[in-house]
C-alpha cells in the first residue's frame, strides 16, 4: 500500500468543498486499504494571530469532524501534531537543509506575510514543518489543494537533499492533486471562485455543522442564471452545474442520471431536491460530530493512541537521522 500523509489545519468546523474535495477522498483511500495518515497540524496554526481558548476548542472540533467523515483510528493514525515532539525537532534539522531565499519565494508565505505588520518566524518555516511532517512518517503520497504544490515541491528538494548528504532514507513524495471539475465545489453566491471557510458572505458556504434549515436556506438563495431548465455545463452555466455536481457527489449518481431525472423540474425546484440530498447525506456527519464532542474524553483517548502509533514511526526515524547526522553520542 501507497503511505499517505495528510494534515489539516484545525481552524474549526469544515466546509462542503473541505469534505467532498479533501476528507472524502482520504476516507476512500483509507477504505481502499492504503496506509493512511491524518494529522491536526496544531503547531501550523501558530503562525499567525490565534486566540489559545478557541485553538484547544478547533483541535477538538476538528477531531470529531474527521472522526464523523469516516476517518477510522482502528484503520488510520489520527493525531494531534503537537502530540509528537518530534516534528519540531526535525524541522529544526530540516531547515539547516534548505535556504532563506527559497522558503521567502514560495507564494503562501508571500500573500500571508503581507497580512501582518512584523512577520513571525514561524511563518517562514510553516513549509519546513510541513516537509517534516510528511517525511518523519517517509510518506509517498501527499494529498493537497493545488496552493500547496509549491510545498510538496520543498519536500521533494529536502528529501533529495538528505538523501544526497546522508544517504538514501527517504522516499520522494508525490502530490495527489485533485484535478477533476467533480471535486470543486465552488461559492454558492459567486461560482466564478471556489467554495472558501475565508469568504466573507456566509451564505456562500455550506458547513457541516450547518442545521438543515440554514443548509436549506443557503442552497436556496444559491445564485443561478436566468435559464430556468436544469443542465451541466460548467462553462456556460457555473452556478446550476455547481448544483448539479455536488448533488451528484453526494447521492452517488452520474451528472447525466441527476439532470436526467431533472427534466420536468425548474430551478428553484431542484434547489429543494439538491438541498433535501445535501441534509439527508450530512445529516449522519452532523450527529456524529455532536456525539463525539459531547464524549471528549473517547476522543482523548482515541488521540492519543494515534498519536502512540505516530510516535512509534517518527521517533525511528528521526533516531536514524540523528544517527546519521552525528547529533548526540549514541553509538
Ligand atoms: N471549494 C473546494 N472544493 C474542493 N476542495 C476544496 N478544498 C478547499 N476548498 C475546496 C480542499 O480542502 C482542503 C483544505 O483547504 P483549505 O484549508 O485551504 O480550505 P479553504 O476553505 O480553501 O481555505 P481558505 O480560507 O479559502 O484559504 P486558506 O486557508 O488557504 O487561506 C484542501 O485539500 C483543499 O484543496
Amino acid at each position: 500500500p501507497r503511505k499517505i500523509f495528510s494534515g489539516i489545519q484545525p481552524t474549526g468546523s469544515l466546509h462542503l468543498g473541505n469534505y467532498l474535495g479533501a476528507v472524502r477522498p482520504w476516507v476512500q483511500l483509507q477504505n481502499a486499504n492504503d496506509d493512511v495518515t491524518v494529522c491536526i497540524v496544531d503547531l501550523h496554526s501558530i503562525t499567525m494571530p490565534h486566540n489559545p481558548p478557541q485553538l484547544r476548542e478547533n483541535i477538538f472540533v476538528m477531531a470529531a469532524t474527521l472522526l464523523a467523515c469516516g476517518i477510522d483510528p482502528a484503520k488510520s493514525t489520527l493525531f494531534v501534531q503537537s502530540a509528537v515532539r518530534e516534528h519540531a525537532e526535525f524541522n529544526w534539522i530540516l531547515s539547516s537543509l534548505t535556504t532563506m531565499p527559497r522558503l521567502a519565494q514560495l507564494p503562501q508565505f508571500r500573500e500571508k506575510s503581507r497580512l501582518v505588520k512584523d512577520v513571525p518566524l514561524g511563518l517562514y518555516v510553516y513549509p519546513v514543518l510541513q516537509a517534516a511532517d510528511i517525511m518523519l512518517y517517509k510518506a509517498t503520497h501527499v494529498p493537497v489543494g493545488e496552493d500547496q504544490l509549491q510545498h510538496i515541491q520543498l519536500a521533494q528538494h529536502l528529501a533529495r537533499t538528505y538523501n544526497g548528504r546522508y544517504g538514501e532514507t527517504f522516499p520522494i513524495c508525490h502530490a495527489i492533486i485533485e484535478e477533476s471539475e467533480a471535486s470543486r465545489v465552488l461559492s454558492l453566491r459567486d461560482p466564478s471562485k471556489k467554495m472558501s471557510k475565508s469568504d466573507g458572505n456566509p451564505k456562500a458556504t455550506i458547513n457541516l455543522a450547518d442545521s438543515p434549515d440554514l443548509i436549506a436556506q443557503k442552497i436556496k438563495k444559491a445564485v443561478t442564471d436566468f435559464t430556468s431548465d436544469i443542465s451541466y455545463h460548467p462553462g456556460q452555466r457555473p452556478g446550476v452545474s455547481n448544483l448539479v455536481n455536488i448533488h451528484s457527489q453526494v447521492t452517488g449518481q452520474t451528472i447525466k442520471s441527476v439532470v436526467d431525472e431533472a427534466t420536468t423540474l425548474d430551478t428553484a425546484k431542484y434547489k429543494e431536491r439538491v438541498a433535501e440530498a445535501v441534509v439527508e447525506h450530512l445529516r449522519p456527519i452532523r450527529e456524529q460530530i455532536e456525539h463525539h464532542l459531547t464524549r471528549r474524553n473517547e476522543m482523548i483517548y482515541l488521540l492519543e493512541m494515534g498519536a502512540e502509533k505516530a510516535r512509534q514511526q517518527a521517533q525511528r526515524t528521526l533516531d536514524d537521522v540523528k544517527q546519521r547526522l552525528g547529533l548526540g553520542t549514541s553509538p
